[in-house]
């Protein structure tokens, strides 16, 4: 009860904070876009990972402002790396699937989009599969109504969980994100190698592209060219950062 407590105040505190993570294009090593991680960092000065407190946030319905905030907030700052110069940015940013299936969420993204001037087909929302498992015919047409208005769909860490092939054939997705446990173990276990491509060929051959989280090592990316997956994110290239170390890092580099 106290940290939902918290957690009521922290949005109009002003405690939550976006971080962002930069996607780089395997091909060529540039920056393609960027995926808005939520922090809090409570008045205390304690900071509170999202794996805490996004699933009590979702248990008390209270993901559902602090959703619109990261997707407003996140977009508003978008706007400001594509004014910028660095227009081709594309914007990951992660849905709850509460979010996801709430009645609003049309109108939520459109006013953000409207509002914030950041354009649709830049905008990459991602789910994981307990979307499809909480209630798969709304996911469905959630899916059909945003890529109506240009924005796409990427499944979060796939191979892990419930998701499965069958999401790949039902719904309507551009990018397939592999799993951090996948692309870890790639190098030392052939299995997980074997698994990762297969997954980009599934992918490929869907039409969607493909990204692997958790990239660490060199070894780790050179066998994912090797296996053609399009894009990755990790500590290899970059942890997270905050706004202004993604603006530092566009204007001069790494
Ligand atoms: O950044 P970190 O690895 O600590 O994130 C942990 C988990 O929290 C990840 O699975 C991530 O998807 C989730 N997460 C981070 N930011 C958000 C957010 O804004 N909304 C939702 N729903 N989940 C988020
Ligand atoms: O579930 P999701 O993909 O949204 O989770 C992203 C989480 O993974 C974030 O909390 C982020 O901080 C973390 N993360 C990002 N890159 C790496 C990495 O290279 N290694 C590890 N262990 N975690 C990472
Ligand atoms: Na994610």
């Amino acid at each position: 009860i106290a940290l939902e407590n918290d957690m009521r105040r922290a949005i109009t505190n002003k405690e939550f904070m976006l971080y962002y993570q930069p996607q780089i294009q395997v091909e060529t090593g540039d920056i393609i876009g960027m995926e808005a991680l939520i922090r809090w960092q409570t008045v205390g000065g304690d900071v509170v990972s999202p794996g805490e407190f996004i699933p009590l946030a979702e248990e008390t319905r209270l993901i559902l402002p602090i959703g619109e905030w990261v997707l407003y907030t996140a977009c508003e700052q978008a706007k400001k790396w594509h004014d910028a110069g660095h227009s081709h940015l594309k914007l990951a940013v992660n849905l709850s699937p509460l979010q996801f299936i709430h009645d609003d969420l049309m109108d939520v993204v459109e006013f953000t989009l409207r509002k914030t001037g950041f354009p649709a087909s830049s905008l990459e929302l991602e789910i994981t599969e307990g979307v499809a498992v909480e209630d798969a015919e709304t996911a469905l047409t959630r899916m059909r109504e945003l890529r109506k208005i240009g924005v796409r769909i990427a499944i979060d860490d796939f191979g892990t969980g419930y998701s499965s092939l069958n999401y790949l054939k039902r719904f309507p997705l551009n990018n397939l994100k592999i799993a951090q446990p996948f692309v870890q173990d790639m190098a030392t276990n052939p299995y997980d190698k074997a698994l990762v491509e297969a997954m980009v060929f599934i992918a490929h051959n869907l039409n969607m592209s493909v990204i692997a989280e958790g990239v660490e090592t060199d070894e780790q990316l050179s066998l994912l060219k090797e296996l053609g997956c399009d894009e990755i994110q990790g500590y290899l290239y970059s942890k997270p950062l905050s706004a202004e170390q993604f603006t530092e890092l566009l204007v001069h580099g790494e």
